[in-house]
């Protein structure tokens, strides 16, 4: 950790270096807490390595972060009387007065530490649910009048599934470590999709569905929840905040939060879809978003969660075949079994695809009506 202590050094921080440890459970960055004495009290912050093999360009992926920083950092000071700096990231800026610093070893960037509150890898309760999909609409309402330039796309084509499934189909027929085979049955179940996988890009191209301000990896931990309260604090994260579509962020929490089993389980009679949890989230989110969303984008949710589920599952086998050079892994078949868990999760919200919009749609009506009838 002596590294840490020198990229310490290199930011504005008050205070003496105490230690620092590993944090949290991010597939993608390397992520410390970082222990500071100042003036006696023990206080913290948050470390980060900036994936550069995912991440081609830190310098761009920081100027938009601090973008977003100081404009959620403003709206919320200014609509709420809450704790600005608990409710949004700040980030701490370098001694030459930058949001990274260099090293060797790659950007880095700290930000304060939001302390009393948790990212969960696995949903627990109807309210986790609810503060969570309350929370990423928000967080795209505040991010609607974000002033300047369109953002800068840190993963260009991020979420354009016909290109990652190209991507797929050309990793399968290169098979460098000859393990297509072995895989069939997979495979072929993310092959089977080819018809569908346009849905998103053909209706963005058409103009039926509007470019937003999107936050695009709105994994259940990536929003923090307060240890006592459960309310949602703030979205972290923000790497891949940039312009997307409503239903990619709706879409990417439902895979997360609608099965009481991890990413990564094994055994797949434990991932069962659970529809409370998807009723919960619609609920939240709609109860944030259902001001600014169009009703094209409401009616393009529940297809985001299934698309969006199918994407992330066929970028897991995708590295599985490649050699797991992306997603951080604990073992070779880790992304397989990650791509096997988000099978059963598509053909589950297959089977409900029908319930579930009904039940969005009703959700939203009843939003509508309650607005326009204030009772
Ligand atoms: P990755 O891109 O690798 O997923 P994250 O930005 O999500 O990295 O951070 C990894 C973990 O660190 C999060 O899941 C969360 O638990 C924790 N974390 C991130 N930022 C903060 C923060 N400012 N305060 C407290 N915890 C944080
Ligand atoms: C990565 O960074 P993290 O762990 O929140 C990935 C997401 C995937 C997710 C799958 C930049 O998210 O796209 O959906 O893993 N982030 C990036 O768990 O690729
Ligand atoms: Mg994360």
């Amino acid at each position: 950790m002596n590294n840490i202590k020198n990229i310490f050094n290199s930011f504005n921080i008050l205070g003496d270096y105490i230690s620092s440890e590993p944090y949290g459970n991010g597939h993608i960055n390397d992520t410390y807490k970082v222990f500071v004495s100042q003036g006696g009290a023990t206080i913290h912050y948050l470390f980060q390595r900036i994936n550069n093999h995912v991440f081609k360009n830190p310098e761009n992926l920081m100027s938009n972060i601090e973008r977003i920083c100081i404009h959620l950092q403003y709206k919320i000071k200014k609509s709420y009387s809450q704790n600005a700096s608990r409710s949004a990231l700040s980030l701490v800026s370098s001694k030459e007065d930058k949001p990274f610093v260099l090293d060797e070893t790659g950007y880095w960037r700290c930000y304060l530490f939001i302390e009393d509150a948790l990212g969960y890898d696995i949903i627990d309760t109807e309210n986790q649910a609810f503060e969570a999909a309350k929370a990423f609409g928000t967080y795209q309402s505040l991010l609607s009048d974000l002033p300047g330039e369109r953002l800068i796309e840190t993963i260009p084509d991020f979420h354009n599934t016909p290109k990652r499934f190209q991507h797929f189909k050309e990793i399968i027929r290169l098979d460098t470590n000859s393990l297509a085979d072995s895989v069939k049955k997979e495979i072929d179940f993310y092959l089977s999709f080819e018809k569908e996988i346009s849905y998103f890009t053909d209706r963005l191209k058409s103009g039926d569905l509007p470019e937003r301000v999107t936050h695009n990896d709105t994994k259940l931990n990536n929003v923090l929840l307060d240890v006592k309260s459960g309310k949602a604090v703030c979205i972290i994260d923000l790497d891949t905040s940039m312009p997307g579509l409503a239903a990619y962020d709706f879409g990417d929490l439902v895979r997360t939060s609608t099965c009481f089993s991890a990413e990564d389980e094994k055994d797949l009679s434990k991932v069962v879809f659970q529809k409370e949890m998807f009723e919960s989230l619609i609920t939240g989110y709609l109860s944030t978003a259902s001001s600014f969303l169009t009703e094209n984008e409401v009616k393009s949710l529940v297809f985001g969660s299934i698309l969006m589920t199918y994407e992330v599952g066929m970028r897991f086998l995708t590295d599985y075949l490649d050699g797991n050079f992306y997603f951080k892994s604990k073992y070779t078949e880790h992304n397989l079994i990650r791509s096997r868990t988000q099978m059963t999760l598509v053909e589950s919200l297959l089977q409900n695809r029908d319930e579930l919009e009904e039940f969005t749609w009703s959700v939203y009506e009843n939003m509508k009506k309650s607005k326009f009838c204030p009772v």
